[in-house]
């Protein structure tokens, strides 16, 4: 077993650290040290929240940590920011707010940015939850800004997701429109200290009965307001229950079923169309590059080739 590996089931925070630098910097350890704690994982309970920027995703889940320390529950904390290259002022903020939780062995917390985001911030972030997940954490919090196309894709990993939406910000259309309702497993409407908070949750429910959604389970709407603690006990008791709802139907091995296989795709799509652009590189395809400008051929047909020589030099190797 992989070093790291190691003194990661041995809850070396360090370890586990160096482990994520190395998924994010595409290490050429990294796969191995994925492949060395893959029994070890899925005893995590993965929470998603996600939300626009300043929803108040982060002071939300600044107070849920401070909500299952009281329970005993280990918490691993991932703070996803696409929008920064370096995390680095997003992160100062959540420094403050989650300056109680620093000392704490049985808190961690990671922010990831674009930075070490060869091969992507979702693949990335993804791998950082299995290390955290491994390393034996009970409750994993993922936080991302929700906007794009990768924050979807890194929620397709947490076993529940929570959309945080705020009064007044025109949030809620928004939301439907990006297509974030198909991930949401329940709302959190945070700030109801602010006016309209009742408004948007009349205006959410109502969306969810013209709209299409798992027949057993409807999301829930709850009202926060993170920064006077309210409504944690509320987010955890819809955890647990969405938990429960996942056991009765059979639908978290379904979900981890999916995961599988897109973590599969993922891997070729790294490893493997990497390599065949490196290959497209050579002085061979580059002359190739200019047949097709001449008309001599055709990219389909230089894809192909590709392939096929490929192939042929795995099987070379396997030979010898
Ligand atoms: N009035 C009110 N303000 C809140 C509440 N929750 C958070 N805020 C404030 O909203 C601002 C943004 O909070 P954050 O927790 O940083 O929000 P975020 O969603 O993590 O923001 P990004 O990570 O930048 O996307 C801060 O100034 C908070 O103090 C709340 O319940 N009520
Ligand atoms: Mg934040």
């Amino acid at each position: 077993m992989h070093e790291l590996a190691k003194r990661i089931l041995k809850q070396e925070v360090r370890a586990l650290a160096r482990a994520i630098s190395y998924v994010e910097n595409d290490h050429p350890d990294r796969l191995t040290i994925l492949k060395d704690l893959h029994s070890y994982q899925n005893k995590a309970y993965t929470l998603g929240i996600t939300g626009a920027p300043g929803a108040g995703k982060s002071s939300l889940v600044n107070q849920l940590v401070t909500f299952l320390r009281a329970r005993e529950l280990s918490v691993g904390i991932i703070a996803v920011d696409p929008t920064s290259p370096f995390t680095g002022g997003a992160l100062l903020g959540d420094r403050v707010r989650m300056s109680n939780h620093f000392t704490d062995p049985h808190v961690y917390i990671r922010s990831m940015g674009t930075r070490g985001s060869l091969g992507g911030l979702a693949r990335a972030t993804k791998e950082a939850i299995r290390l955290v997940d491994a390393y034996g954490m009970d409750v994993i919090l993922v936080e991302t800004v929700g906007v794009g196309q990768s924050e979807l894709d890194i929620m397709k990993v947490a076993d529940t997701t929570a959309v945080v939406l705020t009064p007044g910000g025109g949030d809620s259309v928004q939301a439907f429109k990006a297509g974030i309702m198909e991930i949401a497993d329940f709302y959190i409407i945070n700030k109801a200290d602010l006016m309209g908070a009742d408004k948007l949750v009349a205006e959410i429910n109502h969306m969810l009965d013209i709209v299409k959604h798992d027949a057993t389970w409807r999301p829930p709407v709850l009202k926060t307001i993170s920064t006077q603690n309210k409504g944690m006990e509320l987010i955890w008791d819809t955890c647990e229950q969405h938990q429960k709802y996942l056991v009765q139907f059979g639908l978290g091995e379904e979900r981890r079923r999916q995961r599988y296989v897109t973590e599969m795709l993922e891997v070729l799509e790294h490893q493997y169309v990497k390599r065949m652009q490196q290959e497209i590189e050579t002085p061979i395809y580059q002359e190739k590059i200019k047949q097709i400008e001449q008309g001599e051929t055709d990219p389909y047909s230089v894809a192909e080739d590709l392939f096929a020589s490929w192939l042929q030099q795995l099987k070379h190797r396997e030979e010898k």
